[in-house]
């Protein structure tokens, strides 16, 4: 096999917008993809890593970690997929045989954790150059390039009727909010949940917390346009931190207005403060919450050891503790059997050649989702 030459958008160096140029990547090794990615969502966490706050960034790479697209070839020993399959790009893998895979109490599939973190493919080298130089990967799926390589437990074959600029959303947003309320926190119906922060992640759990019919479902932004969407999704309430009552903490409200706290609450910001806030609005004794959120590097919790002793729980997920391989199928049946939104995501589409716009429109606050057409 040979390499294959196509556009992708190379992240040169922290801070400064993508660069979009002629990559050459390499055929898939033994137990790899090449797959040519058709369409990919644009992620906080993507903006994160670009802006330098991410302690495993590196650079020059290629971003990118909610794809889908097509396996174009495959390398050696691989029999999962085949050329031709509608795949989804999972960061996070599941393999099935490390002691995470077989411990069935989590989906962080160990298996190529560490070479996934330095950027390379299992065997510690990259499969992609420009100008004459290798570039990193990034989260094992770099789908901001037109043809890419992953390890074959890095991804998961799904119908194509769902289509490819739906399903991408499903490789990170969607499913981690979604998982996070239905199979981490496990969300009881008639439960008090609080979402703070409504992006993609956040409205992801209200949907997951509407399923399991949660009956007051409380989102919190900093951004008044939220509310509409918030609600649209089955949000009951709306609270912006900045308008809280009589000077009181957001937390002490929360306290006040649920009978004593939260059973779950979700942090989709990132922010360390509102992850304390989030913790300390649960309820005494059984309150739940969940980190979702990533923080700058040098960030750390705090809160008083009280809060702990006195029975609330403080953790967190990642891809809403969802087994890619095993669990992504089935939501795509969520999806066109219609009990699993998707669609109202989708807020702007851009060709690749404007990826960098989608940076822009983050920022602004408008836009939920920007699936890149590549
Ligand atoms: P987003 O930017 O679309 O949404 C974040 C929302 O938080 C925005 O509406 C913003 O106004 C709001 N916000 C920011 N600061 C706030 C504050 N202090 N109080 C209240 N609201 C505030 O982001 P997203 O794509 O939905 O991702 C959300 C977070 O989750 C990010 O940190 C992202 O990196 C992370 N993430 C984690 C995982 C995981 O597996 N753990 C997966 C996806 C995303
Ligand atoms: N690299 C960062 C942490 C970033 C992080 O927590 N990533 C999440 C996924 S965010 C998707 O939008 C994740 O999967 N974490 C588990 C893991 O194994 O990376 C840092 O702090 O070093
Ligand atoms: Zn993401
Ligand atoms: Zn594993």
């Amino acid at each position: 096999m040979a390499s294959t030459v196509g556009k992708a958008a190379i992240a040169w160096n922290a801070k400064e917008p993508l660069s979009l140029e002629d990559v050459e990547v390499a055929p898939p090794k033994a137990h790899e993809v090449r797959m040519k990615v058709l369409h990919t969502g644009v992620c906080h966490t993507d903006q994160y890593t670009l802006s330098g706050a991410d302690p495993e960034g590196a650079f020059p790479s290629i971003l990118g970690h909610e794809g889908a697209g097509i396996v174009e070839s495959v390398g050696a020993g691989v029999t999962n997929v085949k050329p031709g399959d509608f795949v989804i790009a999972l960061y996070t893998p599941e393999c099935g045989e490390c002691k995470f895979c077989r411990s069935g109490k989590t989906n962080l599939c160990g298996k190529i954790r560490d070479t996934q973190g330095k950027g390379v493919m299992p065997d510690g080298t990259s499969r992609f150059r420009a100008r004459g130089k290798d570039i990193l990967h990034f989260m094992g799926c770099s789908t901001f390039s037109q043809y890419t390589v992953l390890a074959d437990i890095s991804v998961v074959a799904v119908t194509d009727r769902i289509g490819t600029d739906r399903s991408c959303l499903l490789g990170c947003g969607i499913t981690t909010g979604y998982g996070a309320a239905v199979f981490s926190a496990k969300v009881e119906e008639g439960s008090t949940i609080a979402v703070f922060g409504v992006g993609c992640v956040g409205l992801s759990i209200i949907q997951g917390a509407v399923r399991q019919k949660a009956s007051r479902i409380i989102a919190i932004d900093l951004n008044d346009g939220k509310e509409s969407w918030a609600r649209k999704f089955g949000a009951t309430e709306f609270i912006n931190p900045t308008k809280v009552p009589r000077n009181k903490l957001l937390q002490e409200h929360l306290v006040d207005i649920t009978d004593g706290g939260c059973d779950y609450t979700f942090d989709c910001t990132g922010n360390v403060t509102v992850m304390r806030t989030a913790l300390e609005a649960c309820h005494k004794g059984w309150g739940e919450s969940i980190v979702i959120g990533v923080a700058a590097a040098g960030q750390e919790i705090t809160t008083r050891p009280f809060q702990l002793v006195t029975g609330r729980t403080w953790r967190g997920c990642a891809f809403g503790g969802v087994k890619g391989r095993t669990q992504l199928p089935s939501l795509v049946d969520d999806y066109l059997n219609g009990q699993l939104k998707v669609d109202e995501f989708i807020t702007h589409r851009l060709p690749i050649e404007r990826l960098n716009e989608a940076f822009a429109l983050m920022k602004e606050g408008g836009c939920i989702r920007c699936v890149v057409d590549m």
